[in-house]
């Protein structure tokens, strides 16, 4: 299964179009790509890099509680939301440290920028964890993931739980084809990212689907937008677990995770490590272990979950386009 995201990344080389970003990057970029995972078949963490789990399951736990506040994964030694909270923070009228401005890009060229950013990056992580007022007003992320999956607000006000409503279908009414979660709401979607926005960033995975049959539980995955290096496995991981969560509560086994990405792109400043992990031979993938004292997705935590016989070959690092 693995060598299905193996294969994208030697499409991405050979037949992507250079294309500049938002992010002043640049990539490789193909447009329209699906992978599909068997679950059955072994939990898809690839093995060709080490794929750090603790930080995809806490990020998924943080989803499925409706946060969308970073105090969350901070608690959890989980930074990989950092930088977006920090964006904020630094763009705001009480912010007065050093110049911030395009510190994702001037991080990476400027060592003496990136000893400053640093250090007030770890300043501004102390402060969420520990002072409760700023951690209300710049750690909170907006309109993001958790808000949409859980309390997307309709125009009557309400609150709709898309989630739990898609828990339900599964067990009542397995056959429907509208068992879907979208996390894209065009009214926060405009102007994201900008100031007084009401979401930090449009979401990349962007709406997700279930599908009953035989007994299984497979699920599709609709991204509009994937750094395959460093989201993607983080994603697939990430996906592949709600779809063990889901089935785990309602007493199927898991089918398939599919997954379809529209801009499927790789990084300039990746392509060394995807050369490296390409040459790489995977291994036998891991399983895992869902607490079985619990049900409902809504009370698990972290240490319900295990991953066994994982034995990847080592990290690839690679920088974090912002
Ligand atoms: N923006 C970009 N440019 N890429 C993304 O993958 C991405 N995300 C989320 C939001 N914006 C994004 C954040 N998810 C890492 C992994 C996932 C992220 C962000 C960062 C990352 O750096 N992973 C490292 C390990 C990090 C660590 O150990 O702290 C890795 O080697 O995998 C996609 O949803």
């Amino acid at each position: 299964p693995e060598q299905a995201y193996l294969d994208m990344l030697q499409h991405i080389l050979t037949n992507g179009q250079k294309k500049q970003d938002r992010t002043g990057t640049g990539t490789l970029s193909v447009f329209g790509y699906q992978m599909r995972f068997d679950l059955s078949q072994g939990f898809p963490l690839f093995t060709t890099k080490r794929v750090p789990f603790r930080l995809i399951a806490s990020e998924l736990l943080w989803f499925i509680k409706g946060d969308t506040n970073i105090r969350y994964l901070l608690q959890h030694n989980n930074h990989i939301w950092d930088e977006w909270a920090f964006k904020k923070w630094v763009e705001s009228d009480e912010y007065n440290g050093p110049d911030m401005t395009d510190f994702g890009r001037r991080c990476l060229i400027d060592n003496e920028f990136n000893e400053i950013y640093q250090k007030e990056l770890q300043q501004f992580c102390e402060r969420i964890l520990t002072n409760d007022e700023f951690a209300e007003k710049y750690g909170d992320l907006g309109n993001v993931y958790g808000k949409q999956w859980r309390n997307w607000t309709a125009s009557t006000g309400e609150e709709l739980d898309q989630l739990k409503d898609a828990i339900e279908q599964i067990k009542n009414n397995p056959d429907s084809r509208r068992i879907i979660v979208n996390a894209w709401n065009p009214e926060d979607v405009i102007n994201a990212g900008g100031k007084g926005s009401k979401a930090a960033l449009p979401p990349c995975h962007a709406m997700f689907q279930f599908y009953v049959i035989n007994g299984k539980l497979s699920c599709h995955l609709l991204q509009r937008s994937g750094d395959t290096f460093l989201g993607i496995p983080f994603n697939v991981a990430s996906y592949s677990l709600l779809t063990h969560l889901i089935a785990h509560e309602c007493g199927l086994e898991v089918g398939d995770f599919v997954h379809t990405i529209s801009d499927a792109h790789i990084y300039s400043n990746h392509l060394e490590q995807v050369q490296e992990q390409l040459s790489r031979t995977p291994k036998a993938l891991p399983q895992l272990r869902i607490n079985n004292n619990k049900t409902s997705i809504f009370d698990i935590e972290m240490e319900d979950l295990t991953i066994e016989g994982y034995d990847p070959h080592p990290t690839i690092k690679a920088p974090v386009a912002v």
